[in-house]
């Protein structure tokens, strides 16, 4: 019954309307209404006849595969909606995503609707139906013609991906927060697009100094924008821990009382807000990657409980900036029993593949220690049902298993290449090219030096296929850049570091590599200055770069 009214007064409005007829508003109210807002008329030709004042579709940031330009425009009417097929929940919520980011910049109150086939002209219209395959699970094809913005993808991720290029492609206003003049014009054209490297990712470390549920997610909505895919969440080391563990609560309570320079009141996520912050992630199509930095860097988590030290002694809580010094003890069962305590919930937290267990400069270990303790924390973390992740020294287990993950970082002595022997992929974070909390400059004020000097240049001038002999392109899992933070102590420090490096990375990550080099690479960053600057980044304006 409700069906044929439907389709009556659906039929009338578009003999009315006179309009393209395959459109129905299906609104998150759940009013069955025809569409009532009368689409601005626009052009319908297609053709190669360049629109006065159009442009080519340029300055997208990561490159994309392949770009073509057909010189015409598309403006966005204010009569605008979003139209998803299939009208799933999760493309109603990519869509609203989208609705979101232009709503507050051109006020046109852009409404996220189902359809069936493409609606009518002067819309936005994401479709998984009849995906390319060919694009995997990321990839998506963005078609702009004078009359509709379409974006075509295999799975809802390669939407959500699209999307940014449509950001990318809209006028720098469209960022702002406030109402813009407008319009919103947008070059037509064809970009066909997919990543190079499975895993993009930024590491952020919230134990040197810790960071508000705020502040983490702005950082991950920030690498949405880059099309990054992987958040490593840096939880715990000499300074502080930062996940409630309910078995083990003093972790968090008093081992999160602390961090670089003093005292720290509750600094510490609940597991509450751990999920909040892992949803968000996967709103975003980012993946969590938690990291509990074992044997060494475990200070807070000696100070909180007397059992883990050989000694059983707690240690006192630390605040200084050394690394290397920590262990948990080797030797005695209660580590286990912590370890899986941990592993097992933060595993039952989690829903992404990996559980990064550190194992980075555990110095004060032995080798045959350091050796032991890892393959007993790999058996742990596969027997909660995930692969495990770690800094490149996990290479040295005997038993490293194909399906875990050694993150290169050494610039001198690596133990990636024995991860390639022994089967395992690698994660490129050369330090001397890929970490944000090196110093741009010598005058920079934050950061640090001991892995040299990163300015923009040469944070992007370098291939994770190629930087270290014995690891070939076929081991590389992909990029991720960490910001450490004993010198980061608030969002607007973690922009300055981030941006602008983190967008090159991203690149790294994402684009081939032909066709591609710092010369044009900077004029494109140059670019996205008044796009950073719209979205309230306090970026570094270094001087290699021509910004706009
Ligand atoms: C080395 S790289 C560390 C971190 C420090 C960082 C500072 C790595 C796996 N460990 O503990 O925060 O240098 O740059």
């Amino acid at each position: 019954m409700k069906k044929n009214i439907f389709r009556i007064v659906l039929v009338f409005a578009l003999v009315l309307m006179i309009l393209a007829a395959n459109a129905i508003q299906v609104s998150a109210s759940n009013t069955l209404a025809p569409k009532t807002k009368t689409p601005t008329p626009t052009p319908t030709s297609t053709g190669p006849t360049p629109t006065p004042g159009a442009t080519t579709i340029g300055s997208i940031i990561p490159m994309p595969v392949s770009i073509t330009s057909t010189g015409a425009s598309f403006v966005l009417p204010s009569t605008a909606d979003i139209y998803v097929e299939p009208g799933t929940a999760e493309l109603i919520a990519i869509g609203q995503y989208l609705a979101d980011k232009l709503n507050p910049s051109t006020g046109y109150g852009i409404q996220v609707l189902t359809t069936t086939g493409a609606p009518a002209n002067g819309n936005i219209y994401l479709t998984t139906v009849g995906g390319d395959p060919s694009l995997g699970d990321e990839g998506y094809q963005l078609t702009v013609t004078s009359d509709l913005v379409n974006v075509a993808a295999y799975k809802p991720a390669g939407l959500f991906r699209g999307l940014q290029t449509i950001r990318q492609i809209l006028p720098v206003a469209i960022e702002n927060a406030t109402l813009q003049p407008g319009p919103w014009k947008m070059a037509t054209g064809t970009v066909r697009d997919y990543p190079r490297f499975a895993w993009r990712g930024s590491m952020l470390d919230v134990a040197r100094h810790f960071f508000s549920v705020a502040d983490v997610k702005r950082y991950i909505d920030l690498m949405a924008y880059y099309k990054l895919n992987v958040f490593h969440f840096h939880l715990s080391d000499d300074q502080g821990w930062r996940i409630m563990i309910n078995s083990w609560p003093n972790l968090a309570l008093y081992g999160g009382g602390t961090q670089v320079g003093g005292t720290c009141t509750n600094c510490y996520y609940t597991q509450a807000q751990y999920s909040d912050i892992v949803a968000y992630a996967q709103s975003r199509y980012i993946t969590l990657v938690p990291e509990i930095d074992m044997p060494g860097h475990t200070n807070a988590a000696l100070a909180s409980y007397a059992e883990l030290n050989c000694n059983g002694v707690a240690l006192a809580r630390y605040t200084g900036t050394n690394v290397g010094f920590s262990s948990l003890c080797i030797s005695k069962p209660i580590t286990y029993t912590f370890v899986d305590d941990v592993i097992r919930e933060l595993a039952a937290l989690t829903p992404g593949a990996y559980i990064h267990v550190g194992g980075d400069e555990a110095s004060s270990t032995t080798t045959a220690d350091y050796v032991s303790f890892v393959s007993q924390v790999q058996t742990i973390v596969q027997a909660h049902g995930k692969q495990m992740i770690g800094w490149e020294e996990i290479a040295q287990i005997n038993g490293l298993s194909t399906t875990s993950v050694a993150q290169h970082w050494n610039t001198t002595d690596s133990f990636a290449p024995t991860a390639v022997q022994k089967g395992a992929k690698v994660l490129m974070s050369p330090a001397n090219k890929a970490y944000l909390d090196m110093k741009y400059y010598h005058k920079t004020q934050l950061g640090q030096t001991w892995a040299g000097l990163i300015n923009t240049q040469t944070g992007y001038e370098w291939d994770p296929t190629t930087i270290v002999s014995g690891v070939p392109g076929s081991s590389v899992l992909g990029v991720e850049a960490p910001l450490w933070t004993e010198t980061i102590v608030t969002r607007s420090d973690m922009d300055y570091m981030a941006y602008p490096r983190l967008p090159g990375y991203a690149e790294l990550g994402w684009s081939p590599v032909s066709g591609r080099n710092w010369s044009e690479y900077k004029v494109r960053l140059g670019s996205h200055g008044p796009r950073l600057t719209a979205m309230g980044v306090n970026f570094y304006r270094d001087t290699v770069v021509p910004w706009q």
